[in-house]
């Protein structure tokens, strides 16, 4: 498809079109009279993907849409629409596959993990093959998420020469639209997916009557299915012949106008002046171990694409919008970012690293963008979380299976989420680290000879909490303790006592436990150490990695914490309190000034590995802080590593090094990500897509804006030079506060927190304290304690206290 030339509408016809085109939030843009001189034929918008070309390749230019539970991909084809779509409980695998064992085996193996552990103790180390002949086994029936398939419209007519075509994406509505122009009609295409309700919306439009003619049908991969069209509806029901789950989807065809008509498989639509289309799904899957099926989706899919049909176009969309920008508008950043006048994949391709306005507006729209993913992909309603690719899948062999890898990217999933104020998509998270204490029980006892619960590498949606035999990414057992560091946090973001006690304790526990029976004494020294212990897809088994030792660290104390503060189980906190003393805490200086990744000084100078996973205690933990010898030694090996590797390898890095406290390190960070592992539709690429990295960077960008540890708010600890001015407001950090902040010239100038408990509060900034005024949301002088860069003082439930830099104003 050709570009439409630049200047060649003027500038009346620019705003006319753009009313007709995108009738809601841009509107109000679209009336300030555009300069013709820099306009294009659309509106910007700085919070808007967009493209002046449809898709043709699903992984890197489809663009989107989803309400946790249902996804879809939009091409925005002018002759043949594509519309990919899934649902996340469509998996492959678990009971209904034959000899599906949860990863346990069949004969018991404590002993022979002894064996390994002996030999560990004698040798030192020993390799991934040798670990993964004596314990591994393969892997049956652990299956991979599907696509549900695509729907398909062909556009009876469709012309061959548009005009003024685009296709896009609002961020801030999450609505995605398609737009061309052929002899003098105009078309319009709007897609979203509404959580209320739980349909996938679509509306075919055309400025002038009776131009709308299409032929919807459906395709799909899984061959055990039929597809019937009856009253304006297509009904898709099958059973997937691996596992026998029954999956249903509907898509009710409403036509205002012409003529609708049934044939066969298909829907026509002839002549109608618009027709809406919606489109529910489901499967019989639910998170109950150990059969992990319940009810026929009939009822439920028929419930919900009735309702929808009943509702209206207008009454779901103004429903879904309602609902997304509840959670999407709590956060706001301005790092300076205009709207770009040139297309997303052309802005992306032209980014600098930092130097432009357009950098810095794909910047904010990266951002965005994370948690644009994060509300489209896991809602409070979802029975599974954001899987490797969110709920967006087009395969039925995606790489990885699109499954749950725990050794780094589910937790990534979530970094950003407290962090960023949308605690209601953690629901789906929690969820599922519930649902994994049965089977993990089982392979506890069964595999391990021990208490708690306990998960490996990766699983899927039915429990596989087992191992497999793939020497460098089987073993994993810290998974487990690794996933509830989630849980404790989110009782620190709220201070939610009642969640810790019913939800976040028991799991929290059950993963500390655990490790009370399953540590092992390292006879070099005396102390307890994880054996076999492996540093994620890295190096030789041995004993006492210190990410093993760093995580079981941190689940300890944050079980005891816990216990302590419920005051229960006086007998396990005193266990847990004695491994404490004997654990090996996995924290140690190299001879190259280096944090070792292992207990024995094995770091390489040379060694860029992606996973850098013994500064887990940089982060996500905090049991090494900026400005100790030992963050200076995990700043050695960062440097080692280098600033490459995969899209989730780059997106940690903005984490570590804003916890350094280095902003342009963070930043350098997110330019290498968005030059060299971001795709034209900005899905993060590990190559291949996982959205992992998305989530990841977001996470990096709330870290340089606002840190929360041990007690102390600290507000822009890592602004790089790169913005220099610019705000944010609506982030969240733990001890249930709420901070916003304007800066000038790189120093803070406003800071704002609202406080959701009574109690002491401390603030931290890179301006010194006496320069500071706080004043409360009723204007009274709050005298704070001024100690260095922090301020402190008592702060009220529901108050908001401002913090102004007297000496910026000064100047
Ligand atoms: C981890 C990583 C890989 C990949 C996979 C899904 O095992 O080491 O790079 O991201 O997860």
């Amino acid at each position: 498809m050709s570009h439409p030339p630049r200047g060649r509408f003027g500038a009346g016809l620019l705003a006319a079109l753009s009313r007709v085109i995108w009738p809601t939030a841009v509107q109000a843009q679209a009336q300030t009279e555009p300069d013709p001189a820099t306009s294009t034929p659309w509106t910007p918008d700085d919070l808007t993907l967009w493209y002046d070309e449809p898709a043709t390749d699903w992984e890197t230019q489809a663009l989107p849409i989803g309400n946790g539970p249902l996804g879809a991909t939009i091409f925005g084809g002018v002759a043949t629409e594509q519309i990919q779509f899934n649902e996340k409980t469509l998996w492959t695998g678990g009971p209904g596959h034959a000899g599906y064992d949860f990863g346990n085996g069949k004969t018991l193996r404590p002993e022979t993990i002894a064996e390994v552990q002996r030999q560990i103790d004698r040798d030192g180390k020993m390799s991934t093959t040798d670990v993964a002949a004596r314990l591994g086994r393969p892997k049956t029936g652990f299956g991979a998420y599907q696509t549900f398939g695509d729907l398909y419209l062909d556009i009876a007519g469709a012309p061959r020469s548009p005009t003024g075509y685009r296709r896009e994406l609002s961020l801030r509505e999450a609505v995605a639209r398609v737009g061309y122009t052929a002899d003098g009609v105009t078309y319009t295409r709007e897609y979203f997916a509404g959580n209320p309700g739980n349909v996938i919306v679509g509306r075919l439009s055309a400025d002038r009557g009776g131009k709308v003619s299409f032929t919807l049908r459906h395709t799909s991969p899984h061959e055990d299915k039929t597809v019937t069209a009856s009253g304006g509806r297509l009904t898709i029901r099958g059973r997937l012949a691996d596992n026998a789950m029954t999956f249903e989807a509907q898509v009710q065809v409403i036509a205002q106008g012409g003529t609708r008509t049934d044939a066969g498989d298909k829907i026509t639509v002839t002549g109608a002046d618009s027709a809406v289309f919606v489109l529910s799904a489901g499967t019989d899957y639910t998170d109950a171990y150990p059969a992990y099926r319940g009810d026929d989706p009939h009822a439920k899919v028929t419930e919900a694409v009735d309702a929808a049909a009943a509702k209206g176009y207008d009454a779901l969309r103004a429903a879904h919008v309602a609902d997304y920008r509840k959670l999407f508008d709590r956060v706001r950043l301005d790092l300076g970012q205009t709207a770009p006048k040139i297309p997303t994949d052309r802005l992306r391709r032209n980014y600098t690293g930092g130097a432009t306005a357009d950098d810095r507006a794909l910047e904010a729209l990266f951002f965005a963008y994370g948690r644009y993913l994060l509300i489209s992909s896991s809602r409070e309603n979802d029975v599974l979380p954001a899987n490797l690719q969110g709920v967006w899948n087009n395969s039925t062999s995606p790489p990885w299976s699109a499954d749950y890898h725990v050794n780094i990217n589910l937790q990534m999933n979530y970094w950003l989420a407290e962090q960023t104020n949308l605690h209601e998509t953690t629901r789906p998270y929690d969820r599922y680290i519930a649902a994994l204490v049965a089977p993990g029980r089982r392979t506890a006892r069964d595999v391990y000879g021990a208490r708690g619960w306990v998960v490996n590498n990766e699983t899927n949606p039915f429990g596989f909490t087992g191992l497999h035999d793939y020497p460098s990414a089987f073993w994993f057992p810290e998974a487990a303790a690794w996933t509830t560091q989630h849980l404790y946090d989110t009782y620190r973001f709220t201070g939610d006592l009642g969640y810790l006690r019913d939800t976040a304790y028991p799991i929290i526990k059950g993963a500390a436990e655990f490790w009370l029976d399953f540590l092992h004494t390292d006879p070099r020294d005396g102390k307890l150490v994880v054996s076999p212990s492996y540093s994620p897809e890295h190096g030789d088994f041995s004993a006492g990695a210190s990410m093993s030792q760093q995580i079981v660290r941190e689940v300890l104390t944050n079980a005891l914490a816990a216990a302590q503060k419920l005051d229960v189980d006086a007998d396990f906190q005193a266990e847990a309190a004695a491994a404490l003393a004997k654990l090996d805490p996995g924290i140690r200086i190299g001879s190259w000034g280096q944090l070792q990744e292992w207990k024995q000084d094995w770091d390489s100078r040379t060694d860029t590995h992606r996973h850098v996973s013994h500064l887990y205690a940089l982060h996500p933990s905090d049991q090494i802080t900026a400005g100790t010898q030992e963050a200076a030694a995990a700043e050695v090996s960062l440097t080692g590593r280098g600033d490459g590797r995969t899209g989730w390898s780059k997106a940690w890095k903005i984490n570590f090094w804003a916890r350094l406290l280095d902003g342009d390190h963070a930043h350098k960070m997110l330019g290498e990500q968005l030059k060299a592992s971001t795709l034209d539709n900005l899905w993060d690429t590990h190559p291949p897509f996982q959205i992992d990295g998305n989530f990841g960077a977001t996470s990096g960008i709330a870290e340089m804006l606002v840190q929360s540890r041990h007690d102390v708010v600290h507000v822009l600890p890592a602004l790089p030079r790169a913005w220099k001015d610019g705000s944010v407001s609506g982030l969240r950090a733990r001890g249930d506060v709420t901070v916003g902040a304007t800066w000038k010239d790189g120093a803070p100038d406003t800071i704002t927190v609202r406080t959701g408990k009574t109690g002491p509060i401390k603030v931290k900034s890179s301006v010194a304290a006496e320069r500071y005024r706080v004043h409360d949301e009723r204007g009274h002088e709050v005298g704070p304690h001024r100690d260095g860069d922090v301020l402190s003082w008592n702060a009220r439930a529901g108050a908001t206290y401002t913090i102004r830099n007297e000496a910026a104003v000064t100047l």
